[in-house]
């Protein structure tokens, strides 16, 4: 089982890895960008090997950190249709990443190749797709994979420079499924734009005013400059671009993870913004939330989270759903919502009320993604803004023939507005641009302005907390992450706190991308909701 010279070679001195065991996790492998040459180098062959096993198709590869401080990144790869990397082969990731020294690395990947039947003989191309967030160790690690890709025989690495995570998700997509192979960043803001375009004009009674300014807090990431190209394209001047990356430091006290989880505003922002709508990114822009600005309130804000946009584009899909279809018709198209245990309980419980079927999966988008897939529409969110809108093929279809042949302008605009919606929504993962202008435009349908939105459901008091602790793998969960199964008594311990504070809830878990062990807690009142959370984060200490 030795690799012939032909079909790996290395380019010695291949980087030396780091001591530091890395996990590919919920979200690839992330650190201080100092330790990551020799496993983003390594990830590039995973990735050429990943495209040989699919048959040549174009697989993805993103060098980010996301909402992390400046000075870590990391890195993952898209599969062929744009979603993330199998799970089957994140062991084999893992390996990958931690194996000693090239010999060993080599076998490994001898080992792999032959058991997944990968046809290592030089015969087939593959082609890998670079892209890279705004991090100043970006550029370099894009060269290690490309090293890395290169050192597979046949294997092409096309760096496509500086996009949002989802974009890269969307083109990689776009190439293989679309069958679009020179599909760009270009055709990107093409059908963004054009699908917002679509879904405004079809706006009934357009007399009406507008909704006012938006101002959008860009985390100093790459969502800066990609909004002012949407901005530009769509001549929309009600929007306002803060936080581009000129002057500030990359998530710090700015982004979408900042403000959900601090609820605070972000820098650059402050009173004269009060009663402005105002948006945040994360840094490489694939979470989004709302919120505005409380008078007089330190800061502190009014936060409308994923389970609020979710809420919203539940309610406007199911709206044109009912335009268009009644019990009468034989084909119903099922549509899901999937959430996580962070979810409001609050949510849950508008969501059940609007008669939707909400289904529950673990924490990390791979896993919300995969259930979203069952249903014709899946809808999913994480509280922290990560989410998209997933179409089944047979929906689109029967979407397709109502379009041309409802006799009803109200259904044909309603099967219009659908289709819209299915083209600007990213159907490879949660992309906070095409979600935003989703939001802006539901928000121009309904004529609504953000109060009127954060009114749909009052959000139950919550308190997250983090327990260091010596090793987190300790901590087991099932259900959803809603239920802890080992140590043994804990869970009995959770729950006999629980039971003590009205409409009380608690959980905790394992992060997937730090060493701590998480703990969410939400109650009737925020010193209830506050109280619990401290006396669970006791229990794992
Ligand atoms: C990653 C996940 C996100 C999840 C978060 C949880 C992706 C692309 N991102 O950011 O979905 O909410 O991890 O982090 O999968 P935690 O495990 O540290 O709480
Ligand atoms: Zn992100």
């Amino acid at each position: 089982t030795t690799i012939t010279p032909c079909s790996i070679r290395f380019s010695f001195p291949t980087p030396t890895r780091s001591r530091i065991k890395l996990s590919y996790g919920t979200a690839g492998f992330r650190a201080d960008a100092s330790i990551l040459q020799s496993t983003v180098f390594r990830i590039g062959i995973l990735a050429a090997l990943r495209s040989l096993k699919t048959g040549g198709a174009v697989i993805g590869l993103m060098i980010t950190a996301s909402h992390n401080k400046v000075s870590d990144n990391g890195v993952k790869v898209a599969d062929p249709a744009g979603e993330m990397l199998t799970q089957d082969w994140e062991p084999f990731a893992d390996s990958v990443a931690n194996a000693p020294d090239p010999e060993s690395l080599i076998q490994l990947i001898a080992d792999f190749a032959k058991k997944e039947d990968i046809p290592l003989n030089g015969s087939k191309g593959a082609t890998v797709l670079l892209g890279r967030d705004t991090r100043p160790s970006g550029e370099s690690l894009v060269e290690a994979a490309k090293q890395g890709i290169c050192s597979v025989i046949g294997a092409v690495g096309i760096d496509i420079g500086v996009v949002t995570t989802p974009q890269l998700h969307w083109i990689v997509r776009a190439r293989n499924k679309d069958s679009k192979p020179s599909a760009s960043e270009l055709d990107y803001f093409d059908q963004v734009s054009t699908s917002f375009r679509c879904l405004i004009d079809l706006i009934p009674n357009k007399s009406q005013h507008g909704i006012g300014k938006l101002i959008v807090d860009c985390a100093n990431g790459v969502g800066g400059e990609k909004l002012q190209v949407l901005k530009q394209k769509l001549n929309w001047s009600d929007v306002e671009i803060r936080n581009s990356g000129e002057q500030g430091v990359l998530n710090e006290q700015v982004g979408a993870d900042y403000v959900q989880k601090d609820k605070v505003a972000p820098q650059g922002f402050g009173p004269p913004d009060v009663g402005v709508r105002c948006a945040s990114l994360d840094g490489d822009a694939d979470r989004l939330v709302y919120f505005t600005i409380i008078p007089n309130g330190n800061n502190r804000i009014n936060l409308v989270d994923g389970d609020k946009i979710l809420s919203l584009f539940a309610l406007f899909i199911k709206d044109q759903l009912s335009i268009l279809t009644d019990y009468t018709n034989e084909y119903q198209p099922r549509v899901g919502v999937v959430q996580t245990a962070y979810a409001n309980g609050a949510s849950t419980k508008y969501l059940n009320q609007l008669g939707l079927h909400v289904i529950f999966t673990p924490t990390g988008v791979k896993y919300l993604h995969e259930k979203a897939h069952e249903f014709d529409i899946g809808i999913y969110f994480e509280a922290n803004g990560h989410g998209t809108i997933l179409f089944s093929n047979r929906f689109l279809r029967w979407l397709e023939d109502k379009k041309s042949t409802e006799k009803s302008l109200e259904k044909q605009n309603a099967a219009m507005r659908l289709w819209a919606v299915s083209k600007l929504i990213n159907q490879a993962v949660g992309d906070a641009l095409s979600g935003l202008l989703l939001v802006e435009a539901i928000l121009q349908h309904m004529g609504w302005s953000v109060e009127k939105w954060n009114e749909l459901y009052h959000d139950l008091p919550s308190r997250q907390l983090k327990v260091k602790v010596a090793d987190r793998t300790a901590v087991v969960t099932t259900n959803a992450e809603t239920i802890v199964e080992k140590p043994p008594g804990i869970q009995e311990a959770i729950t006999a706190l629980t039971v003590k504070y009205p409409q009380g809830r608690c959980f905790v878990r394992p992060s997937g991308t730090e060493d701590v062990v998480r703990v969410y807690a939400e109650a009737r009142t925020q010193e209830a909701a506050d109280e619990l959370a401290t006396s669970v984060a006791k229990l794992v200490d």
